[in-house]
């Protein structure tokens, strides 16, 4: 009897409340939430990754320590009301780094997914950022709006983008697939552009590993460039998978956000105390 409960209780675990936002392929999970946010001095320093990997995101850096070739942040990020609870507002000079690691330099399957809010669409660049891993993948807002990707390494090489600008001043789901097969752009959960393609995507696609940038293009001080193509609105729930989610999934972000385990410690204890009670 205890063997059959110890199993019922195993195959019961995925449904205990360990959604599909924190399974084996989410690398990297931002929500915003006020328990994720760390201050100093009353000033946001550090979004932590609630993925479990460790790639928490810091506020203004390259390559770790404060940005030095880049325009002159404003300070951090602002916390505001966001799709889902708080998001963070960049007002065109700010921005998240997450230092590169082993867990989110993906080569084969990746989904980038984010709820944005722009305020405008264009700083006048070629590119607001949302997402992006300098030469290596792209989540961004191009030719005044288009949701576009690029991804180092994959054939047809290039930018692709979707059908139509987002609008300012409105929250809108954008997801970027790529399964090896074809890289799929997603608008609202519905399926925006789809075109074949091939290859790896290249993880030193500029001599070493880049850092991920959220809301600008973070280079990390050996590329000797200055950061650039910065975002002007909210960013919320941004997910890196390193595996290319279904469009059922995706449609769960857009419909019920990124779920994370409620109390799953008291859940287990409970469901523990009722296999030894039997
Ligand atoms: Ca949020």
């Amino acid at each position: 009897m205890k063997v059959l409960s110890f199993s019922i209780l195993l195959l019961s675990l995925p449904v205990l409340g360990f959604s599909e936002a924190l399974d084996e392929h989410t690398v990297l999970l931002l929500n915003f939430e006020e328990d994720s946010l760390v201050l100093e001095g009353g000033e946001l320093v550090k979004v932590t990754d609630l993925s479990g990997n460790g790639n928490d995101a810091l506020v203004n850096t390259q390559g770790g320590e404060p940005a030095v070739n880049a325009p002159p942040p404003s300070g951090a990020p602002q916390v505001v009301e966001g799709k889902f609870g708080k998001a963070l507002y960049f007002d065109g000079t700010n921005f998240l780094e997450v230092v590169s690691s082993e867990t989110i330099e993906i080569t084969d399957q990746i989904t980038l997914e984010a709820w944005v809010k722009p305020e405008v669409l264009s700083t006048g660049a070629d590119n607001m950022t949302v997402l992006t891993k300098d030469c290596s993948y792209y989540m961004v807002l191009r030719q005044n709006g288009f949701l576009s990707t690029y991804f180092y390494g994959v054939n047809p090489p290039g930018y692709h983008l979707g059908k139509g600008a987002l609008k300012t001043g409105e929250w809108t789901h954008i997801a970027i697939t790529y399964d090896g097969k074809k890289v799929i752009l997603y608008v609202n959960a519905q399926v925006e552009m789809e075109v074949g393609a091939s290859g790896e995507i290249l993880v030193s696609g500029c001599g070493n590993p880049q850092s991920i940038g959220i809301g600008c293009e973070v280079r990390v001080p050996e590329r000797g460039e200055a950061n650039q193509r910065y975002f002007q609105g909210a960013i919320d729930e941004i997910r890196v998978s390193d595996i290319a989610r279904t469009p059922d999934e995706i449609k769960e972000s857009f419909t019920t956000g990124l779920k994370l385990p409620v109390e799953p410690r008291g859940k287990l204890a409970a469901m523990w105390g009722e296999v030894k009670a039997q």
